[in-house]
């Protein structure tokens, strides 16, 4: 059955490719439930995902960035797919690297009941990574399929970091914490898509992404059900470590809400480990 939502993530990937190449880059007049103003290549790409989807009668409903409520589809079905159709959007019109999101999970919305994640990346390539077990790499060939190229796994410690929001709104610990980063050699990486930042640190074995929370956002910005655990999912089974930058692993948050977001941290052992001894506990 998983094979079948896989296969399906496969024809989204090549369909969702083959319109960023060509469409129209303008705005739509309508905001998404966080508040970001919707580009027509958004809504499309949430198109092509629930039409693809609603073909699959193991699909039990969807939950999309883009939609505000979750939208069901097969009642005594047993998966749920969370997904952000195309995260990094509003980078098409400077041709960098963009992708797609998912999450599915096992009758419900629980961060234990998350069995499987993957994610595209629109790039010069268009290659698909996708967990289970261990995350792997695909690369769309010549002929139109994706092969598979390799096993991704994170070394004990990287070079990379990546740190989004604006700087003025961060925390004093975050800041001493990323310049402490700088001190010991690591060089920045931020694109302003996570798929495009996440996706190099691990091919490239390592490093932090951090998203924290700021001053005008405490809870961060990214969203829980299909941005963070789809990719904590895949940094934890490529031997990495999550936080919210006090807990043990972002799987240990509770779910609210369907928008809801909240700050992350994705990591090598290594930096998270230093991460802990900068953030500490939050009841100080
Ligand atoms: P999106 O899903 O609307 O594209 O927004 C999510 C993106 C992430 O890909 C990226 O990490 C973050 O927003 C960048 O935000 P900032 O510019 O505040 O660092
Ligand atoms: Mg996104």
């Amino acid at each position: 059955m998983m094979e079948r939502i896989f296969e399906t993530i496969k024809q989204i990937a090549v369909k969702i490719s083959n319109e960023i190449k060509f469409a129209d880059l303008g705005y739509t007049d309508h905001a998404n439930a966080t508040g970001d103003t919707q580009l027509k290549l958004d809504v499309l790409s949430d198109e092509i995902i629930t039409r693809e989807f609603a073909n699959l009668d193991c699909v039990k409903a969807l939950v999309s960035e883009e939609k505000d409520e979750m939208l069901s589809l097969n009642e005594n079905a047993k998966f749920i797919v969370a997904y952000d159709p195309l995260d990094g959007s509003s980078l098409v019109d400077v041709n960098f690297a963009i992708g797609s999101i998912f999450g599915i999970y096992e009758n419900e919305l629980k961060p234990e009941n998350l069995v499987a994640s993957a994610y595209s990346v629109y790039g010069p390539r268009l290659e698909l990574v996708i967990c289970t077990d261990k995350p792997k790499l695909y690369r769309l060939n010549k002929e139109g399929k994706f092969q598979f190229i390799k096993d991704l796994q994170l070394k004990e410690k990287g070079k990379l970091n990546a740190t989004g929001a604006t700087q003025k709104g961060w925390s004093d610990t975050h800041a001493k914490f990323i310049r402490e980063l700088f001190e010991r050699g690591y060089r920045l990486r931020y694109s302003g898509a996570m798929v495009s930042d996440l996706h190099q640190i691990l091919l490239k074995g390592g490093g932090l992404f951090s998203y924290p929370a700021t001053t005008d956002a405490p809870n961060g910005k990214l969203r829980v059900l299909f941005e963070v655990l789809p990719f904590a999912f895949i940094y934890e089974r490529a031997g990495g470590v999550t936080s919210d930058g006090y807990s043990a692993s972002l799987f240990d948050i509770k779910i609210e809400k369907i928008h809801q977001t909240t700050p992350c941290f994705f990591g090598s052992k290594e930096e998270i480990k230093t991460l802990h001894e900068f953030y500490g506990s939050k009841n100080g």
